[in-house]
């Protein structure tokens, strides 16, 4: 563990591998954007386009920055300092990013669907000095969510409103003059920290240096073909790993293009943004697409301008992945990634069957791929088994979980991703399913004993099981088994739901559905067996 990053890094053979390639070329974020601002000042960077038009060039988002990063220092946030970032895809969020960039202050992406429960792990955990939030956010009021994390957050001082601040502090009374360049962070230390879908109790901070991302966006932007033509529309949430950075709206200004922010991802008003702006390339993940290509069938909306469609972050059924280029009249790529590193993407002169039926190849010739049987030997080419990944930006360890990371990666550094897939004869992986104890809700992951924990704390249950249960839409929802306590008043579904929502967790992780049974089926060794309820899991929900 390397002081001051609080995880394992990559061993220097390995280090000095990827500089020498050319990988990790020394660059970080806030000299990536000075550089930008530099070469093409009044380029527009960054279009917001609610509730007002907000437009931002190179050289006002890198001003904007600087004022905010100088700022903040005067507020005593420092190098290394955590900071939680809980902004939905507003102008903002990139001004506040690259601020802490520039400072070497670490923003933790927060989603916006996360509430109490997420928010108070994440502060405490992290140690964060300051969190960042809009004031209202789909009819949720963020102000008064941080008023209750700092209650038990003791080394948050500082909470930033883009919008009227409440009792908190605004963030447009931050920014000042730069008194002269700040020190700023090195290329091999940590430029923030993604959150993991997570498999445990609580999500796992993924810690990702300037080295690692920044070559993951040039890599990315390579394959996707984004250039200063680009107008990338930030459909998902901007924090999350998939919209940032495949290629995302850090790979678009990389590449010096537009980036426009979709306060909604709904088709009417994603289409709307698109026919005005002219966007060129956005990524969704599956249900948002089979929306799109649905309702692009009516052809309200001119969507001429769109070049790339890239669709991942759980399995796209290929009867869908087949409709989608003749209805949204663009190419489509799969995308399968994940918030701790390895890419893969089809590319753009696959064979359009192998686009629809594989997520693709890695982004790196240097990402080494093994995918092995249940004892770590590796399986013969072409079958399944659990894909195991170490490369230039997949990550050595999580932040501060020496326990975790004994049984998250090998001794040699490889990261199990607790996916299960095949190699195709081209190289092509295809993700077969899932050996870790996670539901993929359309993309969104929920961590089972998360929820289990907290459905655990109602004084009616004596024990409780997530699962996944098949979806058309999303692929998977999930199913809460609940045992009863014998002498207990029998709560209705509909009260377990609401328990859930009252502890304060995002509205994706409420159990969609809830059955009541008397004994879960067990493995051979006793264990409850998730495959056992699954299968039993085509009844109805009780009342
Ligand atoms: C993306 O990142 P995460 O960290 O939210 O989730 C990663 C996991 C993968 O391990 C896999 O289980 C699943 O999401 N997944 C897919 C998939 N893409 C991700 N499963 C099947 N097919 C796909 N195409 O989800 C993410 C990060 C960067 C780019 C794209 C997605």
């Amino acid at each position: 563990m390397t002081p001051g990053v609080d995880a394992p890094t990559w061993p220097d053979e390995f280090a000095e591998r990827y500089r020498r390639a050319g990988h990790w070329r020394g660059e970080t974020f806030g000299g990536m954007l000075r550089e930008r601002a530099v070469a093409h000042p009044d380029r527009i960077a960054l279009v917001d386009p609610e509730p007002e038009r907000r437009t931002w060039t190179y050289r006002e988002l890198d001003e904007a920055a600087g004022r905010l990063a100088a700022g903040f220092a005067a507020r005593g946030i420092g190098r290394g300092d955590r900071v939680v970032v809980q902004l939905p895809n507003v102008g903002e969020f990139a001004e506040v990013v690259f601020a802490l960039f520039r400072i070497g202050a670490l923003p933790v992406f927060a989603l916006p669907a996360h509430r109490e429960t997420e928010i108070t792990h994440f502060c405490s955990f992290s140690e964060a000095v300051a969190y960042v939030i809009p004031d209202v956010h789909a009819g949720f009021d963020h102000r008064d969510l941080a008023t209750r994390v700092r209650r038990h957050s003791p080394a948050l001082r500082e909470v930033f409103v883009a919008g009227e601040p409440g009792p908190h502090t605004a963030l447009s009374e931050v920014p000042r003059d730069p008194a002269g360049p700040l020190p700023g962070p090195q290329p091999h230390e940590l430029a923030f920290l993604q959150l993991s879908g997570g498999t445990t109790g609580v999500s796992k901070l993924i810690p990702r240096t300037h080295d690692d991302y920044l070559y993951s966006l040039r890599g990315s932007n390579e394959i996707c073909g984004v250039d200063a033509d680009t107008r990338f529309l930030v459909v998902l949430p901007a924090a999350h790993n998939f919209p940032m950075s495949s290629p995302g709206w850090l790979g678009t200004l990389y590449a010096g293009g537009t980036v426009v922010l979709c306060p909604k991802p709904d088709p009417t008003t994603a289409f709307a943004l698109i026919e005005r702006e002219r966007a060129t390339m956005t990524g969704l993940v599956p249900p948002l697409a089979l929306l799109w290509t649905d309702s692009a069938a009516r052809g309200e909306r001119d969507l001429s301008s769109l070049e790339l469609v890239l669709v991942g972050g759980a399995k796209y059924s290929e009867q869908a992945a087949r409709r989608l280029e003749p209805a949204l009249g663009c190419k489509l790529m799969q995308v399968f990634g994940m918030a701790e590193g390895l890419v893969n993407y089809t590319r753009l002169d696959d064979d359009p069957e192998t686009v629809v039926t594989t997520q693709g190849l890695p982004i790196s010739p240097d990402d080494e791929v093994r995918i092995v049987d249940d004892s770590d030997r590796d399986v013969a080419e072409g079958e399944f088994g659990h894909l195991l990944t170490r490369g230039p930006y997949t990550i050595r360890g999580y932040w501060r979980a020496p326990e975790h990371n004994k049984s998250a990666f090998t001794e040699d550094g490889f990261y199990r991703t607790g996916d299960i897939v095949r190699r195709t004869p081209s190289g092509h992986l295809v993700v077969e399913g899932r050996a870790k104890d996670q539901i993929n809700r359309g993309g969104e992951k929920v961590a089972p004993e998360e929820i289990e924990n907290i459905i655990l704390a109602h004084p009616s249950v004596h024990d409780v099981s997530l699962v996944a249960v098949p979806d058309e839409y999303l692929g998977e929802r999930t199913l809460a088994h609940v045992i009863l306590r014998a002498d207990a008043e029998p709560p209705t579904a509909a009260q377990i739901k609401a328990f859930v929502r009252e502890r304060g967790v995002a509205a994706y992780k409420i159990p969609d559905l809830v059955r009541f049974v008397d004994a879960f089926p067990h493995t051979g060794v006793g264990k409850v067996s998730k495959k056992g309820l699954r299968s039993v899991a085509a009844f109805p929900e009780q009342p």
